[in-house]
This record gives structure tokens, sequence and C-alpha cells, in this order.
């Protein structure tokens, strides 16, 4: 009985572990002049965008920058966006795994052409490969980079709360789930650290 309550202390530590590196995870960088660019064109020179580049021309129906972004856990990312327009008001549609998810309208003060400012929202990820494609809206824009964060990973299986038939003790309760999925995320971000 003793080495079952070790073995439960151990995973709650472990738990409490993952809750705390999901709390401070460190967001992972895409660059768009990395990404998959259709109808646009990597701008140079540009003293505020990472390495000078960024993605212009992003002027046509058909012009878009798509991110290949690839997570172990599925759930609700923040997704933040650098971008520069000199036109306020200018918009990129936003499309996730195929789905437009958002407009994003490009208004903060401080921002011009050659000026960089972030825009934040929130998208939902699967386990395994995304598709994230800013396209033309309104007018012109530039996009730097995203930056992607964990918030809430996706809740696991049902925990399933029949007794083991062997020895009649009740079954993995959904805290040992949730303790999985933490060490696991704890484990993701320690690989995608920067
Ligand atoms: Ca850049």
């Amino acid at each position: 009985m003793g080495k079952k309550i070790l073995v439960v202390l151990s995973i709650l530590v472990l738990f409490l572990v993952g809750v705390v590196s999901v709390v401070s995870a460190e967001a992972v960088r895409y660059e768009a002049d990395k990404a998959v660019i259709n109808n646009a064109q990597v701008y140079t020179g540009f003293p505020d965008a990472t390495e000078g580049l960024c993605v212009g021309y992003v002027d046509f129906e058909d012009s878009y920058v798509e991110f290949t972004v690839p997570v172990d856990v599925a759930g609700t990312y923040q997704i933040l966006m650098r971008v520069s327009t000199g036109d306020t008001g200018a918009s990129h549609f936003l499309t996730v795994n195929g789905v437009q998810v958002d407009e994003i309208v490009y208004t903060k003060e401080g921002a011009g052409w050659g000026v960089f400012a972030d825009y934040i929202r929130e998208i939902t990820l699967q386990a395994g490969n995304n598709t994230i494609r800013m396209s033309k809206g309104v007018m012109y824009a530039a996009p730097d980079y995203i930056e992607l964060t964990l918030v809430e990973a996706e809740a696991t299986a049902a925990p399933t709360e029949e007794p083991n038939p062997q020895t009649g003790d009740p079954a993995l309760p959904s805290i040992l789930l949730a303790a999985a999925a933490s060490v696991s995320a704890l484990a993701t971000y320690i690989r995608k650290g920067r």
C-alpha cells in the first residue's frame, strides 16, 4: 500500500512539473521567408525584421505565406503574427489546416511600412503537422514571422473509471492521464527550446 502511495506521489510531482512547464512554455518561431510562399516575394533590407527579411508583395488574390507547424500536443495555441503594413486597416486572412479562422486587421498604432507590430490570436492545432496560411486580405502587409505558444492542451481520452478486474482497485484517475499529457508537453518544450 505504501508503495502505491509513493507511486501516486511521484506522478503528482511530475504533474506539477508539467504544469509549470506549460505555464512557462516558450514560443516557437517560424520565419515567413522560410515558409512556403505563393505569388509573393522575400523582402530584404528591413532592419526591423529578423535577419532583415520578411515577405512582401502579398498583393494578389492567390498570394500567401504558408507555415508548416508540427506540434506534439493538440490544443489551444497562441499565435503571434509580426507584420508590417503601410496601410492601417490592411488585413490578412488566417487559415488553419484549410479552414479560414480569422481575418487579422492591422490597426496597431505605431506600425508603418518597415515597422513591425505584433498581432495575437488563439487557434486550435492538432497533434502532428498543421498548416497555417496568411493570405491577402485588404490592401498590403508583410509578415516577418509567427510564434506559437501552447495555451492549453486538449483533454486526453476520457479516463475509464472501471475497477481493475484483477485487483478490484480503481482504475487510473484522470489526474494521472493529465500528468502524462503534462510530461509529454514538458518533453516537447525541452526538445523545442530555443
Ligand atoms: Ca524575418
